[in-house]
């Protein structure tokens, strides 16, 4: 086989697998897959100058709209920047598309430049299609869940001048919906990190059912009327009242501590439907995984008695500056149509505890597959790169450093109405949420915690984003329709104090 023919056999599957939009960071290796994919149409290009952001940003693009997304990278360690990415991908089960372009095989082992054991780099977390070189004749395109990896062996001399290939032309994958619908019973509902269109399906169900509900905000349910009894404000602390006998859990696996505890609950069932495919515990015993056709079963009934769970509101008028009270100020701010983003630590935690309703139309994305802190940033743009309203990313500070050159690729969104809320309490203040770091001597804790005491105006100002640092959240009304950084310290001592009156044990009424 040709080079030529090996390029378009490369663009070929990618759009039987269904791609319509591919991130590609360029060097000389890739340089014909990205001509030729330059050259081709039905296909959307973003380009980037470096691939770990390429990788999330084109994660965040699978999230929004739930079709596959390559990226494609040159050969070497580029193509393994690739690797957070891609595990990220992995526990969401969602189809990032990796194409490394890598040199001729003969270079395996070798130390030759840029030359790196690229085939099967990925590991467990990517299906590998194929290894192919210009010798190689079985190029089987096949779409799978979850990262799939083609590395592509190109040799000198590159040639830049493939034809493209009309990617509309291909027919879509067909959906597969196949599941088992089964019975089931249940007195609590924990619902997580489910795209809009889900939610809507899953609305239906559990008006249905009755059970209550503790819902994250990644769940997208709030915004339902049906539902507005059934779910229960307070999360984990209204967690600590239940007694549940059978739970249900929707979508993602869910962020509360007690959802961890449950693996010391091996008599609590539990009965996951999920897209993904994980259970989200390690225990086997009375846990059962079910695919997500199954939430159009009629079959479940809830269970009596009830759980008996407590609802908690947060008393956040006694601490008005503190974190707790920020992060529903903002929440307040966010208007109707808009997407929002979590960031991992405490941001999404706090929302969660914070949460009472969302307006219309509001969305909420969260990366809790492997609940990384990087790329945060790259992920929340691919998710807002297209929509038209406002897209808002609630995230800490060492996130933020974390991937500081994200907003590379905002030049290319046609309406970046973007609100990057940078939480900067100064460092990872959830390690002073652990009783037994909160016990190390201060030194430890600078260490652990990265304390630190930067500004994230001069970002900004590098991205050409507007700034504002503001103590008033009257300032969050009616911004300037463009992206923007908007900085917010916390008072530290009103958060210590929220903590303490919030985890005062709960006391079940007789
Ligand atoms: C890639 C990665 N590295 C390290 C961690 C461990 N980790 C979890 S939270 C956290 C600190 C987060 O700090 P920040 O973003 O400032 O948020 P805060 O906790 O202050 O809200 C770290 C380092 C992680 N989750 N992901």
């Amino acid at each position: 086989m040709t080079q030529a023919q090996l390029i378009q056999q490369t663009l070929h599957t990618l759009a039987y697998l269904g791609v319509r939009e591919v991130c590609v960071a360029a060097g000389a290796r890739n340089a014909p897959l990205v001509s030729a994919l330059l050259a081709s149409s039905g296909i959307k290009v973003w380009n980037f100058f470096e691939e770990r952001s390429a990788a999330f940003f084109a994660l965040g693009r699978i999230m929004a709209d739930r079709q596959p997304v390559a990226v494609v990278t040159t050969s070497g360690t580029a193509a393994a920047e690739l690797l957070p990415a891609t595990i990220e991908a992995h526990y969401q089960n969602l189809p990032l598309i990796l194409v490394t372009a890598d040199r001729p095989k003969s270079y395996r082992g070798s130390g030759a430049p840029q030359a790196i054991e690229q085939a099967g780099l990925f590991g467990v977390y990517a299906t590998i299609v194929g290894d192919w070189d210009a010798t190689d004749e079985s190029h089987e395109g096949h779409c799978s869940d979850g990262p799939m990896h083609l590395n592509v062996c190109l040799d000198e001399p590159l040639e830049t001048n493939v034809p493209g290939v009309d990617f509309a032309a291909a027919p879509p994958p067909a959906p597969s919906e196949e599941g088992h619908i089964s019975s089931l019973e249940c007195d609590l509902v924990l619902a997580a990190g489910m795209h809009p269109k889900d939610a809507t399906e899953a609305a239906v169900l559990l008006a249905r059912l009755g059970a209550p509900i503790i819902a994250e905000a990644t769940a997208n349910l709030h915004g339902f009327p049906a539902l507005q009894s059934l779910l229960i404000p307070g999360g984990e602390r209204a967690l600590q009242s239940a007694r549940p006998a059978h739970v249900l859990r929707i979508g993602a696996v869910p962020s509360w501590r007690w959802w961890r505890d449950l693996e010391a609950l091996p008599k609590v069932k539990v009965t996951n439907i999920t897209r993904t495919g994980f259970s989200g515990l390690a225990r086997t015993e009375n846990v059962e995984t079910l695919p997500w056709e199954n939430i159009r079963s009629t079959q479940f009934a809830r269970v009596d008695p009830p759980c008996g769970i407590l609802r908690f509101e947060p008393e956040l008028d006694k601490f008005p500056e503190s974190e707790p009270a920020w992060i529903r100020k903002i929440a307040d701010a966010i208007p109707a149509g808009s997407r929002v983003f979590l960031g991992n630590s405490l941001p999404i935690r706090e929302f969660n505890l914070t949460l009472h309703a969302t307006k219309p139309g509001v969305e909420v994305f969260a990366n809790r597959g492997a609940n990384g802190i990087d790329g945060l940033i790259s992920t929340f743009l691919g998710v807002s790169a297209v929509h038209a309203g406002e897209c808002w990313l609630i995230v800490g500070d060492l996130s933020t450093l974390y991937d500081l050159a994200a907003p590379w690729v905002i030049a290319q969104m046609e309406h970046p109405r973007l609100r990057i809320v940078v939480i900067n309490n100064g460092g990872g203040k959830i390690f002073s949420r652990v009783a037994s770091l909160r016990a190390l001597p201060d030194a430890a804790r600078n260490v652990i915690e990265n304390r630190h005491a930067l500004s994230f105006e001069p970002w900004a100002e590098l991205w050409g984003m507007e700034y504002l640092h503001t103590n008033d959240a009257n300032d969050l009304a009616d911004l300037l329709p463009m992206p923007m950084v908007i900085e917010i310290l916390p008072h530290r001592l009103q958060t210590e104090a929220f903590w303490t009156d919030w985890q005062q044990p709960v006391i079940r009424p007789r």
